[in-house]
C-alpha cells in the first residue's frame, strides 16, 4: 500500500503527540512500601511538600543530620515543613498528624523510640501520605506502613566498637557502658552488637550501665555517678552509644583526677568532629563512625516515591571506625 509522505508524517506527529500527552499526567503507578500513589498535583514540576519531624537538638550529631537535611532542601525547592519534638514521642506524634492535615507530599520520620509509632503511620497509609523513616526505625510487622528506611546499621556499630576495645585491651576490660536514649533503635542495637562480640570474651564485662539519652550533660553525669560507685575504681573501659556522652564522661573522669584514654580505654559512635579533637587530645581512643549526612538520599528517595517509583525497604547508610593515631591527619577532612 502507498501511503503519502503527508500522512505518514501526520501520523507520526499524532503518535508523538499522544505519547507526550500521557507521560505528562504521571499515570496511575503505585509505589512500593507504604502504597503510596503519585501524590494529587505532585506531578513534574510542582515544588513538592515534605513534613520532617525530627527527633531533637540532643547531640552534635542531631543538629548535623537536621542541618544536612534542611539545606538539601533549600537545594532542591522542596517546601520543607520542620519539627522538632524536644525528645518527646508525643510531640513527634502530633507533627505526623499535623502534616497529614496539611496534605505533605511525603512525611520524613526518625522515630525517636522503636514502638508506638504504629497508630499514626496507619493514619499517614490511610491518607496515602508516604512514610520515609530517616536515621532510626520503628518496631512493626506491617512494612507496608513506611517506604523505606534509610540509616545504618547501628548492630555492626556496637560490634565495630567492642572488637576496637578486644583489640585494645587484649580481650580483659572492666566496662562502664553509657546507653543512648532508652528505647531507641541505635541504644537497643548498639548494646546489641557490643555484647555479642563480648560474649566471645568471658574477662570482658560490662560491670555499670545507664542511660545519659545521647547527650554531654547526661553522659558526665552518669560518668560521675559510676566513678563514686561501689565498682568505680576498678572501670578500665568506657563504651559509650555516641560521642557527646563520650565527651562528658572524658570530663568526669579527668575530675576524678584519673586519664581517659590510657587509664581508662574510651570507644564511641558517631564520628563527630569534637571526638577527633578528643581522640587528637589523646583523650579518646576510638569512634564508630555514624553518618549524619543523608539529605541527598533523603531526597532521592522521597522524588523517586512522589513519582510512583518502587524503593527498597532498606537503604544503607556506609561509614568507618576511626582511632587515636588517624585523628589529627582525618580532622580537617571531617565535614560534621
Ligand atoms: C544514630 C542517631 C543517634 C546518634 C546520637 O543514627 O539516632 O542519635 O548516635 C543521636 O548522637 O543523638
Amino acid at each position: 500500500m502507498i501511503v503519502s509522505k503527508t500522512v505518514r508524517a501526520a501520523s507520526i506527529a499524532l503518535t508523538l503527540l499522544t505519547a507526550a500527552l500521557v507521560g505528562c499526567d504521571g499515570g496511575d503507578s503505585s509505589a512500593g512500601g507504604g502504597g503510596a500513589t503519585t501524590q494529587p498535583g505532585a506531578g513534574a514540576g510542582k515544588k513538592l511538600t515534605v513534613g520532617f519531624a525530627q527527633v531533637g537538638a540532643e547531640s552534635a550529631w542531631r543538629t548535623a543530620n537536621t542541618d544536612s537535611i534542611k539545606s538539601e532542601a533549600e537545594k532542591r525547592g522542596v517546601d520543607l515543613r520542620f519539627s522538632d519534638a524536644q525528645g518527646k514521642q508525643e510531640n513527634q506524634i502530633a507533627a505526623v498528624r499535623g502534616f497529614i492535615a496539611q496534605r505533605v507530599d511525603a512525611i520524613l520520620l526518625a522515630p525517636i523510640v522503636e514502638t508506638g509509632f504504629e497508630p499514626v503511620l496507619k493514619e499517614a497509609k490511610a491518607a496515602k501520605i508516604p512514610v520515609i523513616l530517616s536515621d532510626r526505625r520503628v518496631a512493626t510487622s506491617d512494612d507496608s506502613l513506611y517506604v523505606t528506611f534509610i540509616g545504618s546499621d547501628f548492630i555492626e556499630e556496637g560490634r565495630r566498637a567492642a572488637n576496637f576495645l578486644v583489640k585494645k585491651t587484649g580481650g580483659k576490660a572492666v566496662i562502664a557502658e553509657l546507653q543512648g536514649t532508652t528505647g531507641s533503635a541505635p541504644a537497643n542495637d548498639r548494646k546489641k552488637g557490643f555484647e555479642e562480640v563480648i560474649a566471645k570474651h568471658p574477662d570482658m564485662k560490662i560491670v555499670l550501665s545507664q542511660t545519659g539519652d545521647f547527650r554531654r550533660d547526661g553522659g558526665k553525669k552518669v560518668m560521675e555517678a559510676f566513678l563514686k560507685s561501689a565498682d568505680g575504681a576498678k572501670i578500665n573501659a568506657v563504651y559509650a552509644h555516641n560521642d557527646d556522652m563520650a565527651i562528658g564522661a572524658i570530663q568526669a573522669i579527668e575530675e576524678a583526677g584519673r586519664k581517659p584514654g590510657s587509664d581508662v580505654v574510651i570507644v564511641s559512635i558517631d564520628g563527630v568532629r569534637g571526638a577527633f579533637e578528643a581522640m587528637a587530645a589523646g583523650k579518646l581512643n576510638c569512634t564508630v563512625e555514624c553518618n549524619p549526612l543523608i539529605g541527598p538520599q533523603v531526597f532521592d528517595a522521597i522524588e523517586k516515591v512522589v513519582a510512583g517509583e518502587t524503593l527498597p525497604k532498606r537503604i544503607q547508610v556506609e561509614e568507618g571506625v576511626f582511632t587515636q593515631e588517624q585523628a589529627a591527619a582525618e580532622l580537617p577532612n571531617r565535614k560534621y
